[in-house]
């Protein structure tokens, strides 16, 4: 029998009763060893290569991990000190991105663009105090296909002093597949064939590194899912059935709550969906973008009932640049297949494209505004796709020209998604937005920090074969 959650603010408290009460829970809800820094928290992210049990293989894949906990999932205060110190055990150079959160340019963790690659053996400390509350997650930005094909993300909760007391139950539920045999081999993370279409897809689907895992919960809890993709390729449609859970914030920003069922999460895309649990049964959590919907979590309804609450599920809202769309510039950003773009083509032949064999794709299908990023490395520029000024507005058109979605992200800001003409989209402050095939879609944004912001599609093999360029805020 579960008891009624009580609502623990303190990430050592909360550690403590998740490890009492429960039991059959998923995952770990909060970070391993952190330790209090006046009120921030400094953690160590240790990336190594890991051996770990995959649900159904007979013996342990090579997975790469900042922890031993798979996902890592952070939880830190909005506006507190913040300190990661990334120590490199892989054979790799790498760097931690900090998807969606709007870090100082210097922490956005982009090789060769905001920082010297972490080589093996060596460290880095990111340093920040998260500005916006929300759902998070990070990961490097080089070889990404390999790396989070062999797990390296981890999630990052920045938590609202605003929303105390509002859930009985808030819970990360990674998605993630796994390219993996029964013998816990993995197959190639990528394919030419898969690259240039859709991606290519993992066969093992899992939430919180299980099959199916389960949540338990008490009668008439106030649930909250942070539901994280972190699958490089895999867009789900989250189906919740019959049960009404809504989205309450997308991509961490509190939105005015829309059903869930029919929202759909594309790569790196998050979706913090609130319901209250029923009498008695389980709430299932499926993908409905298949012929018939894949369940990947259940929560299980048990024990006697919570208090009674009436304080409503929507979250205070987000606190966020508000563009000014009658002086913004629009500017075109056109997603298409590859083409060789003659000036990329001389740029490349000028600079001799250095040839780290680590960081660096011939393969190009893919292009924004026909510049096809050259290469999957950033060791060095090509032009920008545009000039911004710090603190002017703009909305950028996303005209998908391919036959295939793409999830766009755009790093260090969070832009408001307009919609389009095709389909009704609700409006939602997002970092990254999907934008299906022949779709004009609009996102406004106030320019913020100078800096070189990646723009670039998140089905990773299509920003590692071109889908990729930078604004340049001055
Ligand atoms: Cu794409």
């Amino acid at each position: 029998m579960v008891a009624p959650t009580p609502h623990l603010r303190s990430p050592i408290g909360r550690r403590r009763f998740l490890a009492g009460a429960l039991a059959a829970a998923v995952l770990p809800a909060v970070a391993p060893p952190a330790r209090a820094e006046g009120a921030g928290v400094r953690v160590a992210l240790v990336a190594r290569e890991r051996p770990r049990l995959l649900p159904g293989c007979a013996a342990p894949s090579l997975l790469w991990t900042y922890g031993e906990d798979w996902p890592l999932a952070l939880r830190v205060a909005r506006g507190a000190p913040f300190a990661a110190t990334l120590r490199n055990e892989l054979a790799d150079h790498t760097t931690v991105h900090w998807h969606g959160v709007r870090v100082p340019f210097a922490m956005d963790g982009v090789p060769w663009v905001t920082q010297p690659p972490v080589l093996p053996g060596e460290s880095f400390t990111y340093r920040f105090a998260p500005p916006d509350p929300g759902t998070f997650f990070f990961h490097p930005h080089c070889n990404t296909m390999e790396a989070l094909g062999r797990g390296l993300a981890g999630v990052l909760v920045v938590e609202d002093p605003r929303d105390a007391g509002r859930f009985d139950v808030d819970r990360v539920v990674a998605l993630k597949d796994w390219r993996v045999r029964a013998d816990g081999a993995f197959d190639a993370f990528s394919t030419d064939t898969g690259a240039a279409r859709a991606g290519t897809f993992g066969d093992l689907r899992t939430a919180n590194g299980r099959r199916v895992p389960e949540i338990a919960v008490a009668p008439g809890d106030r649930v909250r899912l942070r539901i994280v993709n972190l699958d490089p390729t895999r867009a789900p449609l989250l189906d919740f059935g019959p049960v009404p859970a809504m989205v309450i914030a997308t991509d961490g920003n509190a939105c005015t709550p829309f059903r869930a069922t029919g929202w759909r999460l594309g790569p790196a895309m998050r979706a913090d969906v609130a319901f209250v649990a029923p009498p008695r049964g389980t709430v299932t959590l499926a993908d409905g973008w298949a012929a018939a919907p894949v369940p990947l979590a259940r929560i299980v309804v048990a024990g006697a009932p919570a208090a009674a609450s009436r304080a409503p599920l929507a979250l205070p809202p987000a606190e966020l640049p508000v563009p000014d769309l009658r002086r913004a510039e629009t500017l075109e950003m056109a997603l298409l297949a590859g083409s060789s773009d003659p000036d990329i083509e001389k740029w490349a032949r000028e600079t001799g494209m250095s040839a780290d064999a680590l960081c660096l794709s011939r393969r190009i299908f893919w292009s924004i505004n026909r510049r096809a990023w050259p290469g999957q490395g950033h060791e060095r520029l090509p032009p920008p796709l545009a000039e911004l000024k710090r603190g002017r507005s703009y909305v950028l058109e996303l005209f998908n020209g391919t036959p295939h979605i793409h999830p766009m992200h755009l790093h260090g800001h969070t832009f408001r998604v307009l919609g389009t003409a095709g389909r009704t989209v609700p409006p939602h402050w997002a970092d990254t937005v999907l934008v299906e095939p022949k779709e004009r879609m609009r996102i406004a944004f106030v320019a913020g920090e100078p800096g070189d912001w990646m723009f670039h599609c998140h089905i990773i093999e299509h920003q590692e074969s071109g889908m990729m360029g930078y604004l340049r805020v001055s």
